[in-house]
């Protein structure tokens, strides 16, 4: 098992208190739903915004929606900032849209982030919307938007809250401090179920800021709070950032078994290979630039191209995960110019291309250095996803030992069909084919192919058998 890191060959079988909640892949509809979205969007938005990494004039290079805690902003002046938040050119309809035409299917939309601002009139705290120039609840409506356009929602909810006065990182000391973290719980317990009750169209919630030490000392109460949240909630999907087990162990329990419904680790990189992943669900979450969430007035460094992006893309879904892009609005409620313009180009290539991508998971084949391959859960077919065309043009393709190619063609044109070229028959190790490219793409092309006689596991098998 030296493929799992981290795992150990016996399963340790602790009794836990606080660990999973099931063992192995959630197998009901919604969670069906999620694991194929394939590509998703994420939205950090909120007062940050309005600075976006400026102050008086200084440019701050960290992640613009941690302006608060840098040296140099002073807590007042930020704690100050919702005096100023009326964003004029805020169209929940045509971030909708947008997203729409990108091909998202799922949205992650930040309720409240690390500073502690709901863009929600929550009735928990004064530190809303309902109390910005701006007064209307934009949480509903993105909530609204987006269901209007089929795009399934999903609420980023940070655990940190630099608002609250009973918050704290590390555990409480004193009585006193003890006390006022006990309101901080039952304030967060309330948010989140106030949350629900109001968006019930809500399919899940994304968890952040849970590696503080005093959350992290709080197994059995956020353990009975997500079993409270789903029994609210039927067919909510949490993520394993939510809580810890009685020992500590985040994401997975101190048996090794993830905590949540998917692995909610892979931030700004990917998995390398099938292993990685350990047979879970996943996402990966993205920045444009290197590493800004919330909206950035001066992005340095490397920003990502639309083409660098839907690579990312094609990995995590030919990985089993789903690719989730961020975007940060500024504050005035507009999609920067650069985002919309990568929104638009991923768009127009998911138009022709978003069968390798929708419904589609790990073929079970060997990586190839020209790409991808997906296959889609519910046709069978194989995606071939190219982005690096060797020199000799020709495509090395690896399938099942019980299998044999059928049709291979353009997914952009069907009527392009290619004659693959078998160089390799091999009952152990599986039919090596190539398949000669007619023309040199300019873009990631995708080829279809349909194989034959082939028994439905058998590219896992193949898998197996060879490690
Ligand atoms: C957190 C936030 O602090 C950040 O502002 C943003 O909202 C992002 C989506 O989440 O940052 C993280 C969280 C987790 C990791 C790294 C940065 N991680 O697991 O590596």
């Amino acid at each position: 098992m030296a493929q799992f890191p981290g795992a150990t060959a016996q399963r340790s079988s602790v009794a836990l208190k606080h660990g999973a909640h099931h063992l192995g892949k959630r197998m009901d509809a919604q969670m069906e739903i999620w694991r194929n979205y394939g590509l998703g969007q994420f939205i950090h938005w909120g007062l940050y915004a309005i600075p976006g990494g400026h102050w008086k004039g200084k440019y701050y290079p960290g992640a613009a929606e941690w302006i608060r805690s840098w040296n140099g902003m002073p807590n007042e002046d930020y704690d100050n900032l919702y005096k100023q938040f009326n964003p004029q050119h805020f169209d929940a309809k045509a971030w909708a849209a947008q997203a729409k035409a990108m091909g998202a299917r799922y949205v992650i939309i930040t309720t409240k982030h690390h500073d502690g601002f709901c863009i929600w009139p929550s009735k928990y705290t004064n530190y809303t919307i309902a109390n910005t120039p701006y007064k209307k609840d934009a949480l509903k409506e993105i909530v609204d938007a987006y269901g209007a356009v089929g795009i399934d929602v999903y609420l980023y909810f940070s655990i940190i809250d630099w608002n609250h006065n009973g918050y704290r990182s590390a555990p409480a000391k004193t009585a006193q401090e003890k006390e006022a973290y006990e309101e901080f719980k039952l304030f967060t317990a309330n948010q989140l179920k106030e949350l629900l009750t109001k968006y019930p169209s809500t399919k899940g919630l994304w968890f952040d800021g849970t590696w503080d030490k005093a959350w992290i000392a709080e197994a059995a109460f956020t353990d009975s709070l997500e079993t409270e949240l789903r029994a609210m909630h039927p067919g909510l999907i949490i993520g394993s950032r939510f809580r810890a087990d009685e020992n500590g162990n985040r994401h997975f329990d101190t048996n090794g078994d993830i905590m949540g419904d998917y692995e909610q680790g892979w931030e700004r990189k990917l998995p390398k290979t099938i292993a990685d992943v350990h047979g879970n669900d996943w996402d990966c979450v993205m920045t444009v630039p290197e590493n800004q969430w919330g909206y950035h007035s001066e992005w340095r460094g490397h920003v990502k191209t639309s083409t660098e992006l839907i690579e990312m893309m094609a990995h995590s879904v030919a990985l089993d995960g789903n690719f989730v892009l961020n975007f940060g609005p500024d504050g005035q409620g507009s999609v920067r110019p650069e985002e919309a313009k990568l929104a638009k180009e991923i768009g127009e290539w998911m138009n022709v291309n978003h069968e390798a991508i929708y419904d589609c998971a790990y073929a079970g084949l060997e990586k190839q250095d020209w790409g991808y391959i997906t296959k889609s859960r519910k046709t069978g077919k194989y995606y071939m996803i190219v982005f690096n065309v060797p020199v000799s043009g020709a495509l090395k393709i690896k399938i099942a030992p019980s299998a044999g190619v059928g049709k291979v063609y353009d997914l952009a044109d069907s009527n392009k069909d290619y004659e693959p070229e078998e160089v390799h028959r091999s009952k152990a190790e599986g039919n090596e084919y190539l398949i000669h490219l007619k023309d040199r793409p300019v873009e990631p092309k995708v080829i279809v192919l349909e194989c034959t006689d082939q028994d439905q596991d058998s590219g896992v098998l193949y898998e197996k058998a060879k490690t």
